[in-house]
């Protein structure tokens, strides 16, 4: 055994994101899963001071934020890479990767997928449309933003895929279960994200994937 473990709930797509990433590279890992009344807990947050998941643990070296887990892991297994060799390519998955952590996913796709996802199908509340609405205008400036940095090319960097699109097809796979997301998200790259075997490996619980 590879000696990992990642601490989550079935159904993140950060969570997901670090599956796929080992998947991609084909090392074993044990998931340790969570269930959403062990979050906050003492237990989890002397593990994640900031409640959240996915917590990555290799032979005794805890970590925790998907990017610093996934850069790691594209270190120590090589094979195939996940970061481009080119700096400008680099770069631009970077980019993309600050633009997921800054202003996608804070803005636009946790509160859309917790009003139309997570809240409806998993905690039993209703959608709060006024918190969706509000989050469409950056749901719509960050869908073009990165529709323009994707181009014609098959992957964000070129033609492989890179840590970026690891991270944002994770989110906009769930994402897109939702009317908003089918509304905005390009199918052609999703398409190819979602036939790749990592993906497929890792798919979200079936309750998650219908949204409200
Ligand atoms: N920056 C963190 C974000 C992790 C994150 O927000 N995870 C979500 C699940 S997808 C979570 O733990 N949410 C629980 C909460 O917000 O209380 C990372 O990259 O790992």
């Amino acid at each position: 055994m590879s000696g990992i473990t990642v601490y989550g709930i079935p159904g993140s797509p950060f969570l997901r994101s670090v599956e796929i990433a080992l998947k991609e590279k084909d090392v074993p890992y044990h998931l340790h899963v969570m269930s959403p009344a062990e979050m906050k807990s003492p237990e989890h947050l002397k593990l994640h001071p900031f409640g959240r998941i996915p917590i990555f643990d290799h032979d005794g070296f805890r970590v925790y934020e998907t990017q610093a887990i996934i850069r790691y892991l594209d270190e120590i297994y090589i094979h195939p890479p996940l970061t481009p060799g080119n700096p400008k390519d680099r770069t631009r998955m970077n980019q993309v990767i600050g633009i997921i952590e800054w202003y996608f996913f804070p803005k636009a796709a946790a509160p859309i997928a917790f009003n139309r996802i997570i809240g409806p199908r998993l905690l039993g509340l209703p959608s709060n449309e006024a918190a969706i609405a509000e989050a469409m205008p950056m749901a719509r400036t960050a869908f073009a933003e990165l529709d323009h940095l994707l181009g014609d090319k098959p992957y964000f960097t070129g033609e492989t895929i890179s840590v970026a699109d690891i991270m944002l097809g994770a989110q906009l796979d769930l994402l897109s279960t939702t009317p908003e997301g089918a509304e905005l998200i390009a199918v052609p790259w999703l398409e190819r994200m979602r036939a790749r075997p990592s993906f497929l490996a890792t798919q979200p619980p079936e309750a998650l994937r219908r949204a409200a």
